[in-house]
């Protein structure tokens, strides 16, 4: 899955397709014997490379484009949220059935070709060849179409990896989440677009002598309670739990944000609850201008006061994460297909 984003070609659509094997064959001219050989082999050899054409750029998207199955995981979710999982899947399958069909018609067409000693009946061989060549590619127009989208739209996604141990942030608007992602990161974070908001997704890496873990800024998703959300929003934040092996959730006591410590504190509640079987890290942000009372974990992005224990409290429990990962799927296994 990791190197799909520059593996997949542009996909052609069905008029392009059929312009560039028409194209290819009516370059090519054979010579005979006499004047029906000549027409003979001169048939054969279009016949064949647009055929070929069509089904070797057919066969290539399919084997291009990434296998998806629904499963359990952040990418496929994203996937079926941002393309749909059984369209796709559908599209694949139509140029599928086009790339058989046009074997089968090429074949039956050379042979029929190589029957006859009629220049008349070889001409028209080749007139319902190109016909119904032409037949098979349109009708899966609308799925050429889709999977040139869905290349787009796989090229947007983010590059979040879900085998390295994460830790999502979460909180109102204006808490300090961006801040502290990029505190924390040993690199500037990239931001990437993000179908569900029109913030970019934050990522930062923390490395760990050779060990790497993820630390994810998802603004506009787990800012909200969840009940206020739209069906899509919802099955992001679904997809998103997928990945989140720790969340982080930051409270702002000098509501300098905007948001009372009661409302930012429903909101934590709420967040447990639809996360309850992911570790939760409560943490106050800003303490450089005010503090709560009481024995909460405090840091400040700005003065650096607390960020030290809190970066090395997080890297014990990415690291406890990391040794679990790895003992449930070792290593060669988690490397993927290829
Ligand atoms: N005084 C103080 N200000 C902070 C601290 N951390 C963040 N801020 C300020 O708080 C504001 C919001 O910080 P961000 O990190 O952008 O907050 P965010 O949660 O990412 O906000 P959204 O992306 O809008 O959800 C900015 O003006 C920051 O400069 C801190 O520790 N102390
Ligand atoms: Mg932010």
């Amino acid at each position: 899955m990791a190197g799909m984003k520059t593996t997949i070609p542009t996909v052609l659509s069905a008029e392009e397709l059929m312009d560039k094997a028409f194209r290819r064959a009516a370059k090519i001219s054979k010579k005979g014997s006499d004047s029906l050989d000549t027409k003979k082999k001169t048939t054969l050899a279009r016949i064949t490379a647009s055929g070929d054409i069509v089904e070797t750029t057919l066969v290539g998207y399919i084997q291009k484009f990434p296998r998806m199955e629904k499963q359990d995981d952040f990418f496929p979710e994203l996937v079926n949220l941002v393309i749909g999982i059984d369209r796709y899947k559908k599209a694949l399958g139509a140029l599928n059935w086009a790339a058989g069909r046009t074997e089968l018609l090429k074949n039956q067409s050379l042979r029929e070709v190589r029957r006859t000693k009629d220049p008349a009946i070889i001409e028209s061989i080749k007139k319902g060849y190109y016909g119904r060549l032409g037949s098979y590619v349109r009708q899966i127009s609308d799925d050429l179409l889709f999977l040139q989208d869905a290349k787009n739209k796989f090229r947007d996604l983010p590059t979040i990896d879900p085998h390295i141990p994460t830790a999502v942030v979460a909180g109102f608007p204006n808490v300090g989440k961006s801040s502290l992602v990029t505190y924390i990161s040993t690199a500037a974070p990239e931001i990437a677009p993000y179908p569900f908001t029109t913030k970019g997704i934050t990522i930062g890496h923390i490395e760990d002598g050779w060990r790497k873990f993820q630390i994810v800024d998802t603004p506009g998703l787990l800012d909200r309670d969840f009940d206020d959300r739209n069906d899509i929003e919802k099955q992001a934040v679904l997809a998103l739990r997928y990945l989140t092996d720790i969340m982080i959730f930051i409270l702002d006591p000098s509501e300098t944000c905007g948001y009372s410590m009661e409302v930012q504190t429903k909101l934590l509640n709420n967040i447990k609850s639809n996360f309850s079987d992911v570790p939760i890290v409560v943490v106050e942000s800003k303490c450089d201008i005010m503090q709560s009372p009481g024995e909460a974990k405090r840091i400040s992005t700005v003065s650096g006061e607390g960020m030290e224990d809190f970066r090395n409290e997080l890297v014990d429990m990415l690291r406890k994460i990391f040794r679990e990962k790895a003992k449930a799927a070792p290593l060669e296994e988690s490397e993927e297909e290829e």
